[in-house]
């Protein structure tokens, strides 16, 4: 660029100059380089890079452009279509929308084709003294491109390589879209301000030893997706890379996603016809072109983690190319009437968006919500000895993500939990290793060998909405150390865990669902008693700070006194004294899992001193969680809410009128008959009620607490409990609904 007037030791202008260069390189046949010597160039207007031309410097330390400082910068500083390469750069940006970016259509004839090697780029919108308000300018103009702000490095289509780089900018440090076989390799990536990386709708991706650092305190991570008009996403592999401080959004290291579906129904008939699968939908199914190349997964009945890729379709009619080794495809080819039994009329189907052959190997996360995450679709994904270090953990989950989206056949081995506290607003808790599945959706076949859970972190198995949301896992010679608990089975089918060694864990295996089942027999023969089964009078204060429940069943449910919770006189004899800074606490397994109760009452007496606001007064949990009941005073009246097993609040949660009085006792009372009707007392009588739709009480292993709730304050929020304050007393609980006679014989006065 020498030749064209580009001088890199004078501060004068060199866009025309290095244009210039770059527009004669047209004129060349074959791939033209053009070279900017040793020196500091500046520009300011955007670089158009030629097709067939590389833009090389003397070395990434020795040859720098500067791009001007304004108020309006181009939509990207750097700007190619395809087959061009950048090498041996630095590029300095203050204001910026995107830094580098291609053709983005993914279409081979116009993009693609791309090399970037050894750039440096610090690209900075807020540097400088900008006022706080210039900042929050410049960063909601940077959210118009993308949620994550703008790109450093933007690039499409087939063949693109971006290798021994340094990118640090103020949005995503890279998007790649519609990529048709990339390499990502040796970089160090920063992700900026909420800035993430993503790679939609990409095959055959090679992402090692790379590193990629949360470069803001609102940073996060980075996905693999397809959304848009793509609905595969096949073949990455991603090893040797380091991820470290995503503390913005949901903080996911890596995590696939992509919401979306076409279909979920049943199947009318399926037959093998012309070197395909014909499956013909019983249901109308909503397809359009770009679900040519989607997954089509059996997800219930017969033939359940059957999987294949569409190929095309007309009406119901839709074929697919199944994902089986060529023996068992030969087998059947000899006997296509085989296939016409592969399903029957039990059989559920899916359409959805394809995420196939993840492998993660070898990969180092620190502080992130997640290290890695497969979020709804993924089939056939290995993550292989990597280690985390204050991140969520490991999981696979099958989610109804706007189309039920699977997990099928994948695998988890040789994983590290190094540090396992997973921390969110307010909430720290144990990471994980986990497969979970979200009914009607469902994680079939997935397994768990030699992992290594070192501290503060549990293999789990978790069925939400249905046991049968999680089908055959296997967890073996797995080791955990120092956990709460060693491994959690809260649903599931088929769960084998064996030749697993748990050190130093207060519990080993707790299987939630089958401490539930022996629970459930003990409070149906409660239900047949009339008396509670638990009462705290609050009348005097016994061993080790706590006050006795009693119970006709043999429950022991101590409730322990917390913070600055008191006892002083109250209704009869004494009552739990709440200032706002204290609750009493039922924490044993008695009150954990016998209290998942499906028809009971719940009552108390209270005398709020305050009643604007949430401030819980009985309530089966600590902190966001499906709850099977929380009831409390809010805005003056009274509330009840409760979470079905499906994870759906709006079945249960109603609440009546202002009618409660500061400084004055009440007698309050829930009358629950699972999945038929709710009923409130206030003093006795009838205060409010709802029917509800038949679906069963959602389950935890909370603990109950007695004058405080998860969400609530004034007015009420989620990210602030709201802490009674006031006296309770007579707290019970039967595991029956009383009749509106007993309750008002239970509201007399004494
Ligand atoms: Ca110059
Ligand atoms: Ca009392």
């Amino acid at each position: 660029a020498a030749g064209f007037g580009a001088d890199g030791a004078d501060a004068a202008d060199d866009t025309a100059a290095i244009q210039a260069a770059l527009d004669e390189a047209t004129k060349a046949p074959g791939v033209a380089v053009v070279s900017l010597a040793r020196g500091r160039y500046f520009i300011s207007a955007p670089l158009r890079i030629p097709p067939f031309t590389m833009l090389r410097g003397a070395a990434t330390h020795l040859t720098a452009i500067c791009a001007s400082e304004t108020d309006d910068p181009p939509e990207a500083w750097l700007q190619g279509s395809h087959h061009f390469a950048l090498m041996d750069l630095s590029l300095f940006v203050t204001n910026h929308r995107h830094v580098i970016a291609a053709d983005m259509s993914g279409d081979p004839a116009r993009a693609g084709h791309v090399a970037i090697r050894r750039l440096c780029v610090r690209a900075d919108l807020y540097r400088g003294h900008l006022e706080p308000k210039q900042v929050a300018e410049r960063f909601e103009k940077s959210l118009q491109l993308s949620t994550g702000g703008g790109d450093t490095l933007r690039l499409s289509g087939p063949d693109v390589v971006v290798a021994d780089c340094d990118i640090y900018g103020s949005g995503r440090s890279l998007f790649f879209h519609r990529v048709l076989g990339g390499l990502v390799a040796g970089n160090h990536l920063y992700n900026g301000r909420w800035g993430w990386y993503n790679f939609n709708g990409c095959n055959d991706i090679v992402i090692v030893d790379n590193a990629i650092t949360g470069a803001d305190l609102m940073s996060t991570g980075g996905s693999y997706s397809a959304y848009g008009p793509e609905t595969d996403t096949v073949n990455f592999y991603t090893a040797g890379n380091r991820y470290e401080l995503m503390h913005g959004w949901d903080r996911e290291a890596f995590t696939s996603d992509a919401g979306g579906g076409a279909y979920a129904g049943k199947v009318a008939a399926v037959r093998w016809t012309e070197g395909l699968l014909e499956v013909v939908l019983a249901d109308e199914a909503t397809l359009e072109e770009r679900w040519k190349g989607s997954l089509l997964a059996a997800v219930g009945g017969r033939g359940r983690g059957f999987v294949a890729q569409v190929v095309d379709f007309e009406g119901r009619t839709v074929r697919v190319k199944p994902f089986i080794s060529p023996g068992i495809a030969n087998a059947a080819l000899s006997s296509p009437d085989a296939w016409t039994s592969l399903f029957d009329d039990t059989t559920r189907v899916t359409i959805t968006q394809l995420h196939r052959r993840y492998i993660f190997y070898d990969n180092e996360t620190y502080d992130a919500g997640i290290a890695v995450q497969y979020f709804g679709t993924s089939v056939e994904h290995v993550c292989a000895q990597n280690r985390s270090w204050r991140s969520g953990g490991y999981h696979g989950w099958a989610l109804d993500y706007y189309g039920v989206q699977p997990v099928i056949d994948c695998q988890w081995f040789g994983n590290e939990i190094v540090e396992g506290n997973s921390w969110g607003a307010g909430i720290l808790g144990p990471s994980h290793l986990a497969a979970m599945g979200f009914a009607p959706s469902v994680n079939l076949n997935s397994v768990f060998r030699g992992n290594h859970l070192h501290n503060n972190a549990s293999l789990e198995v978790l069925a939400q909405g249905d046991p049968a949301a999680v089908e055959n896992v296997v967890m073996e010679g797995n080791v955990v150390e120092k956990a709460d608990a060693g491994l959690r089975v809260q649903g599931g089918v088929g769960v084998l865990y064996r030749n697993n060694k748990f050190v130093d864990c207060l519990r080993e295996v707790e299987d939630i669902a089958r401490r539930l089942e022996e629970y459930r027999r003990k409070i149906a023969a409660a239900g047949r008693q009339k008396e509670p089964v638990a009462v705290w009078s609050f009348d005097e204060l016994g061993p080790a700070g706590t006050v006795v429940g009693s119970s006709s069943v043999d429950f022991n449910l101590p409730a322990a006194l917390r913070g600055t919770a008191t006892l002083a006189e109250g209704l009869r004899g004494q009552a739990l004294k709440l200032d706002g800074g204290g609750y009493a606490e039922v924490a044993t397994d008695d009150a954990r899992y016998g209290l998942n109760l499906t028809n009971f009452t719940v009552a108390a007496w209270v005398r709020p001193e305050v009643v604007q606001g949430r401030w819980g007064i009985i309530t089966k949990r600590t902190g966001h969680a499906a709850a099977p009941f929380v009831v409390c005073v809010q805005n003056g009246g009274l509330t009840f809410e409760a979470c079905d097993a499906q994870g759906q609040w709006s079945s249960y949660n109603f609440g009546g009128p202002q009618a409660l009085t500061a400084g004055q006792w009440h007698h309050v009372a829930a009358v629950v008959e699972e999945g038929k009707r709710v009923t409130l007392y206030l003093d006795g009588k009838e205060y409010a009620a709802r029917e509800v739709p038949g679906v069963p009480l959602a389950t935890n292993d909370h603990p109950l607490r007695i004058g405080w709730e998860a969400w609530g304050g004034d007015p009420p929020d989620g990210s602030t409990p709201g802490p009674f304050r006031g006296l309770i007393d007579e707290v019970k609980i039967w595991a029956r609904p009383l009749s509106a006679d007993e309750i008002a014989a239970e509201a007399a006065r004494p």
